[in-house]
């Protein structure tokens, strides 16, 4: 076993031991988690392979024409989107632009787009990590998928009816939101949202010193995206999950230093996982408990040092990942510069609380792992699966034995090693996060690919992979490679998502369309007709594949122009497409829907618009010109 200051010393070289793990796999890769770990780990004898190999599998393959068992929503990373894949296949089935700008649905340059992105339209890139779907009773209910953006500290929701943002919040007070998770029980009332980093408060220049710096975790209204109240912590704010009763929030710290280098943050032997009591955040601020920061009127708790609110479990060393066990029974916290990962028992949280007990007595697990844990994921039969990030390995282990080891029995809690390639961040199984954990599929999402696909010059994709977890052995069934940046994905059974195959003509999507048309006496579904309003001129068109139903519109040079098309093919997959050429502008109008953009007229002269969605064998055909004369 390695020594804490060998391991910290390990992680700025971690992509590099990817390629020496990768000549030592199979027995190798077995013998040396025996010595990792002491325990003398599974070591299968031939006759076990052959028996496992034997054993009935899921069948990753899905037949063209056949469809997947699983919605899987990948989040894209600093490229600002979400992703959604078939599950096995691994198909990608729709991109939904969040926080990205989207050329092709217009994402970003739509009205729509614009007001839902609200005050922050300015940022045209997001990086988001954490996609969770809104549940009931801890089961998913298909309605709502919340996204968290780090680089512009806001939060998202995704209609998974329509599969397209329909709220972003910018979150006040504090810094980069990272670990994102949804209350569980009895509903998804609260998204709550972590920020990353500590902030001067208030921040406005008049003090950058650290004593007066903190951060927050916020807790938003599910139903109105508002955010409804904050809570100072000690130290920084990494991920979290949410238990099974409603009460309890979990986040890790790794600045338990609040350190501001590399080193410092490394410094303490432990850091914490700071667990917020819902029920007595609520109570605080219907006492009145509570203080607000500048312009904001949101209400802020004090969480700190010896707060009611919260109490701070230390755990070693820089922790990571923070995953609820689907039984409700425990927090995992994942070690990552340590090689453990700690299990809290939730059900001693309420003795925690009530100062029976110390801080550490919660925890009743630390199992040795392996070097990197990130993440945990589970099967909802006992077994823990965890990423180790320098390892490049996803350790199956059991829960309960791990408990057996930490009170003294001689037992091994280590089930498997699997090698995956390469540095893995999150993992996920399928319907983990829910009380319906099935334990069918585990997607690993990799975060080097090195020379798994083709070289696509020095940016090279992730790789996700998929793994059978079905069986007693993990068996990997896929490599996929992704564009930056996949962090963590959620698998969600096919038949909890109910999508719309066209729009509804009252849907609140393009309600603003329908506000203004009535401003203007104009009826969507029928009128094609311009309205001038001083230099604001708006034009309403239908279109049914595949033409427009204007072929032509004027304006003058300058004009702050808005195009209004209501596509009335009630076919299902009849999107048609509206692009001016030369102005910067593009947009999806789907089935019964109606889109909308602005731009300012250009050179007086022709322009042509087309539609860029292929509707119809006639679809270069569909099209008109826009005619610009001098202002
Ligand atoms: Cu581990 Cu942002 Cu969930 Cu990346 S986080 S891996
Ligand atoms: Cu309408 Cu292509
Ligand atoms: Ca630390």
């Amino acid at each position: 076993m390695k020594k804490r200051d060998e391991l910290t010393k390990d992680t700025p070289e971690a992509p590099e031991s990817g390629f020496s793990r990768r000549r030592f796999m199979g027995a190798a890769a077995l013998a040396g988690v025996a010595g990792a770990t002491g325990l003398g780990a599974t070591m299968m004898t031939r006759e076990s392979f052959a028996a496992a190999a034997k054993e009935a599998r899921n069948n990753a393959h899905v037949a063209p024409g056949e469809l997947d068992e699983y919605y899987g929503f990948w989040s894209g990373g600093h490229q600002g989107e979400v992703r959604v894949l078939g599950v096995p296949s691994m198909r990608e089935l729709m991109r939904i632009p969040v926080f990205n700008v989207d050329s092709a649905t217009g994402w970003g340059i739509t009205n729509e787009s614009k007001e839902i992105l609200g005050g922050d339209q300015q940022y045209l890139n997001g990086d988001c990590h954490h996609p969770h779907i809104s549940m009931e009773d801890g089961r998913y209910d298909g309605k709502y998928l919340f996204i968290n953006d780090k680089a512009n500290t806001r939060v998202a929701r995704i209609r998974l009816d329509i599969m397209k943002t329909d709220k972003v919040t910018f979150i006040p007070n504090v810094q980069a939101i990272h670990g994102l998770r949804l209350q569980k029980v009895p509903r998804t009332n609260y998204v709550f949202c972590n920020a990353e980093f500590v902030i001067p408060q208030p921040n406005d220049g008049s003090d950058y010193s650290l004593e007066n710096s903190y951060t927050m975790f916020t807790a938003l209204n599910a139903e109105t995206m508002d955010v409804a109240w904050q809570v100072i912590v000690d130290g920084n704010l990494d991920n979290t999950d949410a238990d099974y009763t409603g009460k309890y929030v979990a986040s890790t710290c790794y600045n338990s230093e609040k350190a501001l280098d590399l080193a410092g943050t490394m410094r303490n032997d432990r850091d914490w996982v700071v667990v917020f009591n819902v029920e007595r955040i609520e109570a605080a601020i219907k006492a009145g408990n509570f203080k607000t920061i500048g312009d904001s009127k949101v209400p802020v708790v004090d969480g700190r040092g010896e707060s009611e609110v919260t109490r701070y479990i230390p755990v070693p060393k820089n922790p990571h990942g923070l995953n609820t066990s689907p039984d409700g029974k425990y927090f995992i916290a994942n070690g990552k510069l340590s090689p453990t990962c700690s299990v809290i028992e939730i059900a001693k949280l309420d003795d925690l609380f009530d100062n029976k007990i110390e801080l550490r007595d919660t925890i009743i697990a630390e199992p040795e792992l392996g070097l990197g844990p990130l993440h945990t994921t589970y099967d909802g039969r006992g077994n823990a699966y965890t990423t180790l990030f320098i390892d490049s390995q996803v350790v199956k282990w059991n829960i309960a034995d791990a408990i057996k080891h930490y009170n003294g029995e001689d037992v091994n809690y280590i089930r498997q090693k699997l090698d995956v390639h390469y540095q893995p961040g999150h993992n996920h199984a399928s319907l983990t996060e829910s009380r319906d954990a099935d334990g069918k599929w585990l997607v690993v999402l990799s975060k080097f690919s090195k020379d798994r696909f083709l070289p696509v010059g020095p940016l090279h994709p992730e790789n996700d992979q998929l793994i059978d977890i079905s069986g007693e052995e993990m068996k990997l069934v896929h490599d996929g490679p992704a564009f930056a940046e996949p962090h963590d994905c959620i698998l969600v059974r096919r038949d909890q998502i109910k999508t719309k195959k066209i729009y509804d003509r009252g849907d609140a999507f393009f309600a603003s369309c329908r506000e203004q048309a009535q401003k203007d006496g104009v009826t969507l579904e029928a009128d094609n007709k311009v309205i001038r309003d001083g230099n604001k001129v708006r034009v309403y068109m239908t279109s049914v594949a595949p033409i427009y139903g204007m072929l032509e519109f004027k304006v003058k040079e300058g004009d702050e122009v808005s195009v209004y098309v209501t596509n009335l093919d009630t076919i299902e997959d009849v999107t048609h497409g509206f692009c001016m050429v030369n102005h910067g502008v593009s947009m999806e109008v789907s089935p019964q829907q109606t889109a909308s953009v602005t731009f300012t007229a250009g050179k007086p002269g022709v322009y042509w618009y087309y539609c860029n969605w292929f509707c119809h064998a006639l679809h270069m055909e569909m099209g008109g010109r826009m005619l610009v004369e001098k202002a």
